[in-house]
């Protein structure tokens, strides 16, 4: 299948998953519609998707917390951009990594209110449009973790087992349209997810990928693009993957 003039939508496309699935898609000549909150970061991708070979892009800033500003945002898109084909709810974060008892209120609302809410907010949004235009692919940003909880992350987990369930559920609701949804969920991916998860830490976030090789950002946009290649007939319910260095959330071969 060619992405060609098929317009993407990527959130939390300022950095790491997002970043390299713009970049992926770009060299594909996808047209790119960017939401992020950081909107130079985002402009950094912007211009570095064009380069990339991007039919067009257009970038928003948005907050996928605001249920308001995403339908607003979507409501509001200029006509060339209104029929989108692909939606990558990608927008997500960990914060913290603590026991459950003791961890802090406003890391979990961070949490679920991106990652559980935030993406329902986006998929509210954006399928009634792809129901109506009889076209779409839903793919959401899963984790290893949401299938298998590990100590000190049962909000994050958490919030990724919904992503599952969220996933497919949709994918129920949409039986009988052509409108696709896959669940892609990685395990440990070198971006700045643990720097996130660990508020600027650098040397914290450096231990997490000590002794393994994880996987790059590439590696899951790879995965993306692959699912949403697939016949329009083919629905990819789930991808999940890990570095050869990793078994599940909870084993690990670290060279110490
Ligand atoms: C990211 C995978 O195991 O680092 O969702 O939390 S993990």
């Amino acid at each position: 299948m060619s992405f060609k003039g098929k317009i993407v939508f990527i959130t939390g496309a300022s950095g790491g998953i997002g970043a390299a699935t713009a970049l992926a898609f770009a060299a594909q000549g996808a047209k790119l519609l960017l939401a992020a909150r950081r909107a130079g970061k985002l402009a950094e991708v912007a211009s570095a998707a064009l380069e990339h070979g991007a039919a067009s892009v257009h970038s928003i800033d948005m907050d996928v917390r605001d249920y308001r500003a995403v339908q607003n945002a979507i409501d509001s898109l200029p006509p060339p951009w209104e029929a989108i084909d692909i939606l990558v709810n990608n927008a997500g974060l960990s914060r913290g990594l603590e026991k459950l008892y003791v961890g802090k209120i406003e890391d979990w609302d961070e949490m679920i209110d991106t990652n559980v809410k935030g993406l329902l907010y986006v998929t509210r949004a954006v399928v009634p449009g792809m129901v109506v235009r009889g076209h779409g692919h839903v793919i959401n940003l899963g984790s290893t973790a949401g299938s298998l909880p590990y100590p000190n992350g049962a909000v994050y987990c958490g919030s990724k087992a919904a992503e599952h369930s969220i996933n497919d559920g949709l994918r129920q609701d949409l039986l009988g349209t052509p409108v696709r949804v896959t669940s892609i969920e990685p395990g440990m991916v070198e971006t700045d997810f643990s720097l996130v998860r660990f508020r600027g830490d650098a040397e914290r976030a450096a231990k997490v990928y000590k002794g393994v090789t994880p996987l790059r950002p590439e590696d899951v946009a790879d995965a993306i693009l692959w699912a949403a290649g697939r016949p329009p007939h083919v629905n990819i319910a789930q991808v999940v993957l890990t570095t050869i260095d990793q078994a599940n959330s909870l084993l690990f071969n670290r060279q110490t």
